[in-house]
């Protein structure tokens, strides 16, 4: 048989590395880096090369299941489509939209068909009660960023192809591979820098693998970060080293920062965080006296009570030493399509705002039409009008990957009807009457909606499905819109293509007005995401506008490129004002409502350190709660361990190897100690995304070394007030040898 070489993206990280698959029929021969991708340059993890295993993985799922007396039987579309409209129906009609909840996962931000087509769902619905992981991650920066520069993806990038001084906190690339900042291969790109006599610099109360490259590191107490960020602020102003550079007639705020800042000096803050006076200001001196430098923060800085302030704070110092938008600076992407930056008037727009409605229980604000999914548990449980009572999971497991996980598991329980798509019967999806499953990555088509507006270098990337799928099994997008169709009563009968071609009417008539018939006429051969994506391509900043730029960018050259490694659009450009969409056309320095947050920590800066608390971990070879299922990176030595530091573990009687108890509050899990002096003492580590060992999974590798879940340890009440994003770290505990 003839041997095919195929280029895919890989969906399994942010990093966005572009990967060669040489297949054999309907087999996987070899996947590694692809050489010419103008992005990764064949940059691969261990993970990528798992996409074979996960291809093939028996237990993930191929067909329909519908739980008939609490056992799942294998079911056509037709038939799961069916139940749906039989038991969603009445509870809508008895009890009204908001009875109906929605969560959507981390797999989503990878497939394109997810991303650009659970909105409908959700519109559908017409509910508030609309949960993400991004509130178990990224949503302090997306707020924070939003404030300032006007939209929940402007983010600011370090440059790091030219930097030569990078300060990250709460972040670990070598096992993550990057976050919030789309760069393959960042030990290479650190050591470059390196090379050529920069510096990396990390805070992190564990000395990382990151941490273990750098040229400094600085162990910091969980949850700190503010305290941290505030005084290197503060010695700025302290120390007139102010000097906003080239973006300085576009920022509002400064003063007023420096006012908030005041009682955040070094000396009031060094046992807060843990750093000495003389550290901070030093960090506070050579950021602002290295000409091209950076601040990255990441899950460490957002996962915790004060995310949104450390977040803010990131860039308060980015900007104050003037890198912001300037070369080896943090700088902004422009991405080829769906950047809400690049579209409406540059320099200006509505900014973003927060608390459109609340949480019924708990009173937690609306962020980017979300609510915190810590809501999630109390909002099925609790009754009375707007009661969750039916609940759609897309490409979630929340009840490892969110906190209190098996309190949500009992609520789960209590639904009158669940449905989950999913590629897994796991943890979560146990719970739901009717789990319809996702194709492979391989059997899918790929475009990055999200990464490129977070990338180290701008490109344009397509990948075409590898496989073809089954004959019956449609694409992700077209499930979202048949269930969007039976939520509006169009029943289950309807016919998902057709929906999609009325949508592209209605959008085109309201985003291009008298153009909306050409534009519908030239996309026509193109259907779902890929037509979406076509017009997103050539109206978007690199586009051929329908013809009117020949030279630009449209869907088929993308498509074009791939064997060759895609479209390289260049190093990160100058963007300030342009980029912004704030009311002020400004970089809003100082929002009001993080200088208003700003005196909670005022509150604490005499905080007392409980004498051990609890952080997560990555490791290369997992990712969060559902890759422990495939062989060849659940080999290996036992990754769901707990590092202790060695005077920790004397104090708390616990051994190397031996299982200890950990508690918190009620809450207790038992988990494999190891002894390590990477540790901050009086802090332990553990990863998330384990503890598969619950009834009716399966997960027949996972199963074998289960691990202990982190999330039953955490307290769902536990959240950053502005963002809603839930604590992760920082949280005390106690431990013991256990029983
Ligand atoms: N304590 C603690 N908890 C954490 C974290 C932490 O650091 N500490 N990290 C948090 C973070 S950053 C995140 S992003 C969340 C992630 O939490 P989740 O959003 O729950 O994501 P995963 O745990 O990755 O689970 C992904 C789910 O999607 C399914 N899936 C995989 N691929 C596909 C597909 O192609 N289609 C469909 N339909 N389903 C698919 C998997 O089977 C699995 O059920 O976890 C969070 N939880
Ligand atoms: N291999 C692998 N890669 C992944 C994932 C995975 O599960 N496995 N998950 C993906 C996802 S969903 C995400 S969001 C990204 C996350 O990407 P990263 O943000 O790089 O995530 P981590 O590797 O967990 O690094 C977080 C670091 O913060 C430190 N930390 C904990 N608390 C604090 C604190 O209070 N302050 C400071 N300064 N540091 C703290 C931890 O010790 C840890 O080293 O990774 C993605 N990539
Ligand atoms: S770093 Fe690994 S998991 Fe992430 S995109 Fe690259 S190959 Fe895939
Ligand atoms: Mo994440």
């Amino acid at each position: 048989m003839t041997e095919t070489t195929h280029h895919r993206i890989c969906p399994l990280c942010e990093a966005c590395c572009g990967l060669e698959i040489k297949t054999q029929g309907n087999k996987v021969i070899s996947i590694r880096g692809h050489d010419a991708d103008v992005f990764s340059a064949g940059y691969i993890c261990p993970k990528g090369v798992a996409l074979k295993d996960l291809h093939e993985d028996p237990d993930r799922l191929r067909t329909p299941l519908i739980k008939r007396d609490g056992v799942f039987v294998e079911a056509t579309w037709d038939e799961a489509y069916a139940e749906i409209e039989r038991r969603l129906l009445p509870i809508l009609a008895t009890h009204g939209r908001n009875a109906a909840g929605v969560v959507v996962g981390n797999p989503s931000a990878h497939k394109i068909g997810l991303l650009t087509y659970f909105g409908k769902l959700a519109r559908a619905l017409g509910t508030k009660n609309v949960f993400s992981a991004s509130t178990l991650d990224q949503m302090p920066k997306q707020l924070a960023s939003g404030l300032m520069f006007g939209h929940w993806l402007t983010v600011a990038l370090p440059d790091i192809a030219r930097t030569d001084y990078l300060l990250v906190l709460g972040a670990n690339p070598l096992a993550s591979n990057g976050s919030m900042w789309t760069v393959p291969d960042f030990k290479g790109k650190a050591k470059a820098m390196q090379a050529r006599g920069g510096k990396l610099v990390v805070i992190d109360p564990r000395r990382t693998e990151t941490a273990a490259m750098a040229d400094a590191h600085h162990f910091i107490r969980p949850g700190a970060d503010v305290f941290l960020l505030a005084a290197m602020v503060q010695t700025l102003f302290a120390e007139k080293l102010v000097s906003l550079g080239k973006v300085a007639e576009w920022v509002v705020g400064t003063d007023a920062v420096g006012q908030a800042v005041a009682p955040f000096t070094p000396e009031a803050v060094a046992a807060r965080c843990g750093i000495d006076a003389d550290t901070i200001r030093s960090l506070a001196r050579t950021l602002a006296t290295t000409p091209r430098a950076a601040v990255y923060g990441r899950i460490g800085t957002c996962t915790q009570q004060y995310g949104t302030l450390a977040s803010w704070l990131i860039d308060v110092l980015n900007t104050l030493t003037g890198h912001l938008d300037v070369p080896g600076g943090a700088m902004f992407a422009k991405s080829a399509a769906f950047a809400t930056n690049t579209t409406g008037k540059p320099g200006i727009g509505k900014g973003v705002s927060t608390g459109r409605h609340h949480a019924r229980v708990s009173g937690a604000p609306e962020v980017y039409g979300e609510l915190p999914i810590t809501c999630l548990s109390e909002e099925i449980e609790t009754p009375g009008q707007g009661q969750i009572r039916a609940l759609f999971t897309v490409a979630t497991n929340p009840v490892l990957s969110s906190p209190d996980g098996p309190r949500l598991a009992q609520a789960l329980d209590r639904l009158d009807f669940m449905v989950s798509m999913d590629i897994y019967r796991n943890e979560t999806t146990r719970h739901a009457d009717v789990i319809l499953p996702g194709v492979s990555p391989l059997e899918d088509l790929h475009y990055d909606v999200a990464f490129p507006q977070l990338s180290w270098r701008n490109h344009a990337r397509y990948s075409p499905p590898v496989f073809a799928r089954a004959a019956n099994q449609p694409e992700e997008w077209q499930t979202l819109l048949k269930l969007a169709a039976i939520v509006q009563g169009k029943g289950a009968a309807a016919d998902a293509d057709a929906l999609d071609d009325a949508q592209f009417a209605e959008d085109a008539q309201r985003l291009f007005g008298e153009h909306a018939d050409a534009v519908l006429a030239a996309t026509a051969h193109y259907k779902g995401p890929q037509r979406g994506l076509d017009i997103a391509l050539r109206s978007g900043p690199y586009g051929d506008q329908f013809g009117r730029k020949p030279d630009g960018l449209n869907l088929a050259k993308v498509m074009a490129s791939n064997a060759s490694g895609g479209i390289d659009l260049g190093e990160l450009q100058p963007r300030v004002p342009e980029v912004l969409r704030t009311p002020s056309g400004k970089v809003e320095l100082a929002p009001a409502l993080l200088l208003q947050d700003l005196k909670r920590a005022v509150d604490d800066l005499r905080g007392l350190a409980p004498d051990l608390v609890i952080i997560g971990r990555r490791d290369v070879r997992t990712n969060n709660s559902w890759m422990h299922n495939l062989p060849v990176l659940a080999k290996g030595p036992f990754r769901c361990t707990a590092l202790v530091h060695p005077t920790d573990a004397a104090r708390c009687g616990v051994a190397d190897g031996a299982m200890a108890t950990l508690r918190s509050g009620p809450r207790s899990v038992q988990a494999q100690v190891h002894i390590s002096d990477e540790m901050m003492p009086g802090v332990v580590s553990l990863p998330h995304g384990w503890g598969h060992n619950l009834p009716g999974a399966q997960l027949h590798v996972a199963a074998e070394r289960p691990g202990a879940n982190l999330n039953a340890l955490l307290d769902d009440q536990l959240r950053d007030p502005l963002s809603g994003n839930a604590v992760l770290g920082g949280v005390a505990i106690t431990m013991e040898a256990a029983a």
